[in-house]
C-alpha cells in the first residue's frame, strides 16, 4: 500500500478526521475508533513507518517519543496511577490491522494476561 493510501497517514494530514488527543511535530495521538477499554488511544509517528519490524536504528528517538507520549496521555487520562497496558501489534500473527506503525495505550479497567 502507498503512503498516499495509509489510513493512518490521511488522518495524520488531517484528511481522515479523528479525535486528537495530543499533536506535534513528530507525533500524533488519537481515539482509537473501536476502544477496548475506557480509554483507548493510539500514538502513531506522522511520518510512515510500517511496523515495529521495519523501524531503523534512525528511528530510535521516535520510539522513545511514542513511549513517552503515551506516559504522558497517561497522566492525563488520570490512568497512571492505577497503571495501563502499552501495545505494538506487529505483523499478521501480531495482529496489526493497519500497517503504520502505532502504540495502542490502554487503561481505565485491570487487564488479563495472556492477551489473545
Ligand atoms: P491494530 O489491530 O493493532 O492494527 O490496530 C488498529 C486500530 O486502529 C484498531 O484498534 C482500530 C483502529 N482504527 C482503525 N480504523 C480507524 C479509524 O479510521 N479511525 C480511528 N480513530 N481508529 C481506527
Amino acid at each position: 500500500m502507498s503512503e498516499a493510501q495509509c489510513l493512518f497517514c490521511r488522518i495524520a494530514s488531517g484528511e481522515i478526521p479523528a479525535t486528537v488527543v495530543f499533536e506535534d511535530e513528530h507525533v500524533l495521538a488519537f481515539r482509537d475508533i473501536d476502544p477496548k477499554a475506557p480509554t483507548h488511544i493510539l500514538v502513531i509517528p506522522r511520518n510512515h513507518v510500517t511496523s515495529l519490524a521495519t523501524a531503523q536504528a534512525g528511528h530510535g528517538d521516535l520510539l522513545g517519543r511514542i513511549l513517552l507520549t503515551a506516559a504522558e496521555l497517561a497522566r492525563a487520562e488520570g490512568i497512571a496511577e492505577n497503571g495501563y497496558r502499552t501495545v505494538l501489534n506487529t505483523g499478521a500473527d501480531g495482529g496489526q490491522s493497519v500497517h503504520h506503525l502505532h502504540l495502542h495505550l490502554l487503561g481505565g479497567r485491570a487487564m488479563g494476561w495472556p492477551p489473545g
